[in-house]
Parts: structure tokens; C-alpha cells; sequence
């Protein structure tokens, strides 16, 4: 087949002549011009991002895509998801929906179309209704507490978010469990060019009634606050007035009280304060200097709200305690270090408020035990990223899209080809890029970055980011994906453009090189005592329970586990729990870096596609077959199109098989015959026995019906 102009091309990349990576982006592309935004490499689904409204979703769509099997329909996204929950609903296998692709690139908008196509056919009734709802809610709610606008994306995911969704044997919803990775939560306190602030702090000032900002004590304008100001404060298309109602909304649909939503708000208000209050060095009666709040009134608005005396609060902020066996000694902050007090603890306050929200939610929906469940799992995590700057955050991030690439490579690219060899099915090897070297670089238990960075943090005496840094470039100065500017020699260019403070890693996606600066701190996560238990002490109920090692009696010596380790065991537990289930997947494609509708820029495009390893899933599934199944499942379903084997066979089952295809004179190019399983090459032949299958049950109930009618 050739790629014709003016022709939509081909709906499944294995049907692509000639194959090779020019060929498959032109195929994109018509496809793309045309709104033909899905493709398919098998059962995997590409899909490009539109950047606008296409008129192909919806409840019409959905209830097409729900009779149809999967090659009958053109490429959708609802056809995947139908795949999914039909497989999950009769053959009894848990699935999970893997959508990745870099930031922007559609992940988002993807697992919300596989919840709604889900939601929709699934089950029916008042109770199912509102679990279902409670479900579909839970995202804008999240969107609004974890997503900001980036410079990559306007409504950017700025945390990892696994859901797995409950049925019961019927396939009816039951409820779900949200694990949420790691938000981002430097953004509270600073952002970049060009960026946003979570949204929910700008729908709060646009979206409360006079009354409700009364209450909170706010002003409406962003301009006022700290936290707010330093960058854009509107989105083009975004309303965050009519979304505040749509978040309040949902939270009460979820089950939240109207204590708890007010809650909810008044510490996001709380947040905003706090990046108000003003240090300023003060002179000292013995001379020195330490800092103050300047403006008391901020910090008087927030201890009445939460209840918390102002100057206990004033006295977290400024100064720190230092308990030995023996005595307490208390010393004065500086301004600097007083404003990262600060800083942090609104990092703190507004993370922990997240997580308590994903609880929250979780307790609404979870499903009693007990009970045998299937379920479905969506990944949605943030994107692959490469900024000017990348640090820590962008660290984690990248390293989560690279064990997600592994998942891939060793479920799409590996096993298959294994799984032909265990089979004793004659097969042409493919070369694929496998990504496990850049995972071990960072993972490794000893040796790997999260684990050096883990032992500087734990180290006594001098520690810093440059020492952290020249422990990597001591250990890791021979590794083929690992550059520093003191380790490049005479084999590698040197950079001038990487800072003396950096490291690069080329990951699967791309090179990005990382600053080093405030890694340890990061990692540390440490918040002072004084100030977990300053809040500890408030009277507000879930500003409380949100420093439960505030309290005297819990304060240990132990250490809290680092961010980067507890990243790295959560990623751990979330790959274990993929393996297990049957994987779907969804890659997305961000076709231009300017959020443009109709634009398709090949040079962006072709970098995804090659470090996706499209074209190397193309090859493995050409050279692959389409369809497997075990011999004895097969013949029962097929043994009526043989004379041989029907009514009645007493053979074995793989002989059996063999004679239903000599009986349809298939092709022999187009069937295998593995140690325990059938293989068949294309979805054609696929559909070829299903319709035969059909009329031949046609056939039968006709001639049943001529007997019957023959007896009366
Ligand atoms: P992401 O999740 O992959 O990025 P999103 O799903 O948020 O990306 O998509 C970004 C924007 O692209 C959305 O806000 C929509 O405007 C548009 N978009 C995506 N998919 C579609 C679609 N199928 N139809 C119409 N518009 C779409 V990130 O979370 O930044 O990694 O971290
Ligand atoms: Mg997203």
C-alpha cells in the first residue's frame, strides 16, 4: 500500500509499505490534517494530540465503539477502552490503561476518556450511578489541587496519579483506590517564566462569593499575594470562577462536608497568607541581628483563622530550637533563613492538604474487602520533561517516564519476542534501545544516583550539593549515560554550556541536564520542628491532623525516609501492581510546542516516535502474530467450522485446531502452531473466523428451527 495524498493512510501501522520511520510520520501526519487523530500499532493506540474539540466523542460514539469489535470501527480511543473493560468483564483479567508521552501530550485528556467510555457502559442502577459519579468527579477536584499551568502545557498534572477502579463479578463499579506520586510543590512558593500557581488558588479568588472571601479574609486580586504575583495569573480558555463551582461542586458530590470543603479552603487561604508575612532583620537588644515578622497583621489573620496564638507562630517562624539530651537551645533565624522557614512550611501545609485530599477521596470510594474484584487501572503521570532549568522535581519525574518505558520494552518488546522463542516459533530478532541501563543509573540499590544522594543526606559533617555531585561524577564518570562538565575528555565534546553545578543524563526521551542546587535539601524534605509543632498546637481540625509529628509524645529521632526513596519504593509497588495486571496502551504525540491546533511539526513529532520506539514496535508486531490462544480455548470456539471436529472430536486439542484450518483453507503464512497455543497473524483472519463462526451459527439455528417446525 502506498501513502496516496489526499488518502487518510493507513489505521494500523503494521500495514505500512514501505516501513521506516519516514513512512510512518508521513502516515501521522495525513492521518493528523485529516482529524485523524488515532492509530494503531496492533493494540496499541497512538494518539496525536488535536488541540481542539473533535466531534468524535460522546454518548453516540460510545454506544458505536460498545458493538463493534475492535478492527471493525476506524482507530478510537474508546475502542481501547473497550477492549479493556470486555476482556476485564468476561475473561476475568485485570487490565491496566498505560498512557504515557511527554508533557502535553494528551495523557490527561486520554484517561479521562477512558473513564467516561467506562462509566458509560458499565453496569447500570441508582447506587452503581453515584459511585460512578463519584469516580468521574474526583478529577476535577484533583485537577484543580495538583495541575498548574506550565510553559509546556495549560493545564499541566504536576503529580503521578494511579487509579484503579473496582468491579464486581458482573461488571458493575463498586469504587476505587487514587495513589498519588510526589506532587510538585516548589511551585507553591515560586514559579517560572511564564508559569501558574496550582489552580486552585487563583478559582478561590475568582470564584468565592463576597461572603466567602469575607470569611477567609482575601482580597480577589492575585496581584496581592506573594505566592501569586510573580508571574501570569490567567490562562487563555481557563475560567477559574465557573471551575471553583465545578470543584465545589464535585466535592460535594464525592461525599466531602461543607465543614470539610470549608476546611479545605481555609487552609489553601492559610497558604496564601503565609507568603505575605514579611521578615525583616531586627536589632537585637545584645546587638546581633535576627529577623521578625514586619507586618503582624498577616500573621495575626492567619493565627485567628486557624487558631493558633500569633506569637507562638511568629516564634516558629523566626527562630529554631536545638534539643540535645541535656537542654533546649533556641536560636534566632536570619531573614534568609527565616523566608525559607516559611516557604517551607506553605510547601508543607499545601502538600500534605493534597495528600489529604486523595485520602478523603479514597475514603468515599473504597470498596469494602472482602469482596473478589476485578479491576482496572489507569496511569496517568506527569510527562517526560526537559525545561532551561531541571532539578530535583524534574529528576523524579523523568525517572518515573523511564520505568514507564521500561514496562513497555519488557512487556511489548521483550516478552513478545520470548514468548515466540518459548513457543518454538520460527522468528527474526528485533533490535530495540532497552532503556534498563538508565533505570539501574538512578535506581541501583548501592550505586545508583537516588542512593548516592540518600548517603549524602545521611552523611555527617560538610554536606552540599557539590559534594553530592562530585561523588556522581567520581562514580558514574565512565557511564555511557552519564556526562558532566569534569567528566568530559578527550572522547566526548566538551559542553560550555553545562554549569560546573550540573550532571546531565541522556534518558530514553533525550538529554537533560540537571542543577544540582537544593537536591539534598529536596531530598531531606526536612521541616523544623518548631514549625510542625507550632501546628500541631492549632485548633483548626485538618490543619492538625496534618502534623501528626508535631505532637511532643510522637517527636522520635528517627528520620523521616527521603523523597527520593519514598518515590522510588511507591514507583516500585506501582510497577509490581502493572505487571501483574494485562496491559493497554496509549502513547501520546504532541504534535507542535505551541498548544496550536492544526499544526504538525515533523521534527517534534519524529523525536517522539523514535524514542517511543514506534517504529520497533511496528517491526516486532509485523513480524509477530496478531492473535494467540491456547489450543484447547480456541478449538471450543471454532471446532463448528469443521466438519471434522464438529458435533463431535476425540482428537487432541492442537490437532484438532489443525483441522478447523485446513477446513477454511487459511493461508499457512497466516497460522502457527506453538508448543500450547495457535498463533494467527493479522486481525483479518481474526474477523475472517468470527464471521464464519457466525453464519455458521445462523445456519445452525436455522436448521433447528426447520426441524422444529417439521415435529409440529
Ligand atoms: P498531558 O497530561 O499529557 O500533559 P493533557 O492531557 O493535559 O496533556 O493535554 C494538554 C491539552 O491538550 C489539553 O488541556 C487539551 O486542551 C488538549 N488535548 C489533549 N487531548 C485532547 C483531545 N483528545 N481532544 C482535544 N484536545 C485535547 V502533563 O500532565 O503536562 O505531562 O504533565
Ligand atoms: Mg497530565
Amino acid at each position: 500500500m502506498t501513502l496516496l495524498e489526499g488518502s487518510v493512510g493507513v489505521e494500523d501501522l503494521v500495514l505500512l509499505e514501505p516501513l521506516d520511520q519516514e513512512s510512518l510520520l508521513k502516515n501521522l501526519q495525513l492521518r493528523f490534517e485529516k482529524k485523524e487523530i488515532y492509530t494503531y500499532i496492533g493494540n496499541v493506540l497512538v494518539s496525536v494530540n488535536p488541540y481542539q474539540q473533535l466531534p468524535i466523542y460522546g454518548p453516540e460514539f460510545i454506544a458505536k465503539y460498545q458493538d463493534y469489535t475492535f478492527y471493525e470501527l476506524k482507530p478510537h480511543i474508546y475502542a481501547l477502552a473497550n477492549v479493556a473493560y470486555q476482556s476485564l468483564k468476561y475473561r476475568d483479567q485485570d487490565q491496566c490503561i498505560l498512557i504515557t508521552g511527554e508533557s502535553g501530550a494528551g495523557k490527561t485528556e486520554a484517561s479521562k476518556l477512558v473513564m467516561s467510555y467506562v462509566a458509560a457502559v458499565c453496569g447500570k442502577g441508582e447506587q452503581v450511578n453515584s459511585v460512578k459519579e463519584q469516580l468521574l468527579q474526583s478529577n476535577p477536584v484533583l485537577e484543580a489541587f495538583g495541575n498548574a499551568k506550565t510553559i509546556r502545557n495549560n493545564n499541566s498534572s504536576r503529580f503521578g496519579k494511579y487509579m484503579d477502579i473496582e468491579f464486581d463479578f458482573k461488571g458493575s463499579p463498586l469504587g476505587g483506590v487514587i495513589t498519588n506520586y510526589l506532587l510538585e510543590k516548589s511551585r507553591v512558593v515560586k514559579q517560572l517564566k511564564g508559569e501558574r500557581n496550582f489552580h486552585i488558588f487563583y478559582q478561590l479568588l475568582a470564584g468565592a462569593d463576597a461572603q466567602l472571601l469575607k470569611a477567609l479574609k482575601l482580597q480577589q486580586d492575585t496581584g496581592g499575594y506573594v505566592y501569586l504575583n510573580q508571574e501570569v495569573s490567567t490562562v487563555d480558555g481557563m475560567d477559574d470562577a465557573s471551575n471553583f463551582k465545578a470543584v465545589q461542586s464535585a466535592m460535594t458530590v464525592i461525599g466531602f462536608s461543607e465543614e470539610e470543603i470549608r476546611w479545605v479552603l481555609e487552609v489553601t487561604a492559610m497558604v496564601l497568607k503565609l507568603g505575605n508575612v514579611k521578615l525583616s532583620d531586627q536589632f537585637q537588644a545584645n546587638g546581633t541581628s535576627a529577623s521578625g515578622v514586619c507586618d503582624g497583621r498577616g500573621v495575626q489573620e492567619i493565627g485567628e483563622m486557624v487558631g493558633l496564638n500569633s506569637e507562638e507562630l511568629e516564634r516558629a517562624l523566626c527562630s529554631r530550637t536545638m534539643e540535645t539530651a541535656k537542654e533546649k537551645v533556641v536560636t534566632a533565624l536570619n531573614v534568609i533563613q527565616a523566608q525559607y522557614a516559611r516557604d517551607a512550611l506553605a510547601k508543607n501545609i499545601y502538600s500534605r492538604l493534597f495528600n489529604w485530599i486523595v485520602n478523603r477521596i479514597n475514603e468515599s470510594i473504597k470498596v469494602g474487602t472482602g469482596e473478589r474484584k476485578k479491576v482496572m487501572g489507569v496511569l496517568d503521570i506527569y510527562g517526560f520533561e526537559i525545561l532551561e532549568d531541571n532539578s530535583f522535581e524534574q529528576f523524579v519525574i523523568n525517572y518515573c517516564n523511564e520505568k514507564l518505558q521500561q514496562v513497555f520494552i519488557e512487556i511489548t518488546l521483550k516478552e513478545e519476542q520470548e514468548e515466540y522463542t518459548r513457543e518454538g516459533i520460527p522468528w527474526k530478532k528485533v533490535d530495540y534501545f532497552d532503556n534498563g541501563i538508565i533505570c539501574n543509573l538512578i535506581e541501583h540499590n548501592q550505586r545508583g544516583i537516588l542512593a548516592m544522594l540518600d548517603e549524602e543526606c545521611l552523611r555527617p559533617g560538610e554536606v552540599s550539593d557539590s559534594t553530592f555531585l562530585a561523588k556522581l561524577n567520581q562514580l558514574f564518570s565512565k557511564h555511557s549515560h552519564y556526562e558532566s562538565k569534569v567528566t568530559q575528555n578527550a572522547q566526548r565534546q566538551y559542553d560550555h554550556t553545562m554549569g560546573l553545578s550540573c550532571f546531565r543524563i541522556c534518558h530514553y526521551a533525550g538529554k537533560v541536564t540537571y542543577n544540582v542546587n537544593s537536591f539534598i535539601d529536596k531530598n531531606n524534605d526536612l521541616l523544623f520542628r518548631d514549625l510542625s509543632q507550632a501546628m500541631w498546637k492549632v485548633q483548626h481540625p485538618l490543619l492538625r491532623s496534618l502534623f501528626p509529628e508535631g505532637d511532643p509524645k510522637q517527636a522520635s529521632l528517627k528520620r523521616p525516609t527521603t523523597a527520593g526513596a519514598q518515590f522510588k519504593s511507591s514507583v516500585a509497588i506501582l510497577m509490581k501492581n502493572l505487571y501483574s495486571k494485562n496491559p493497554n496502551y496509549i502513547r501520546c504525540i504532541k504534535p507542535n510546542e505551541q498548544q496550536q491546533r492544526g499544526q504538525f511539526s515533523s521534527e517534534l513529532v519524529a523525536t517522539q516516535a523514535r524514542y517511543l520506539g514506534l517504529l520497533e514496535n511496528v517491526r516486532v508486531r509485523r513480524a509477530g502474530y496478531a492473535f494467540r490462544q491456547g489450543y484447547g480455548p480456541f478449538l471450543q470456539r471454532y471446532r463448528l467450522l469443521s466438519r471434522s471436529t464438529w458435533p463431535r472430536w476425540n482428537g487432541g486439542d492442537r490437532e484438532g485446531v489443525e483441522k478447523v484450518f485446513e477446513a477454511l483453507s487459511t493461508s499457512s503464512e497466516e497460522v502457527a502452531f506453538g508448543k500450547t497455543k495457535v498463533f494467527i497473524r493479522s486481525p483479518k483472519t481474526l474477523f475472517y473466523l468470527e464471521e464464519q463462526r457466525r453464519l455458521r451459527i445462523q445456519q445452525l439455528a436455522t436448521l433447528i428451527q426447520k426441524i422444529y417446525r417439521g415435529w409440529r
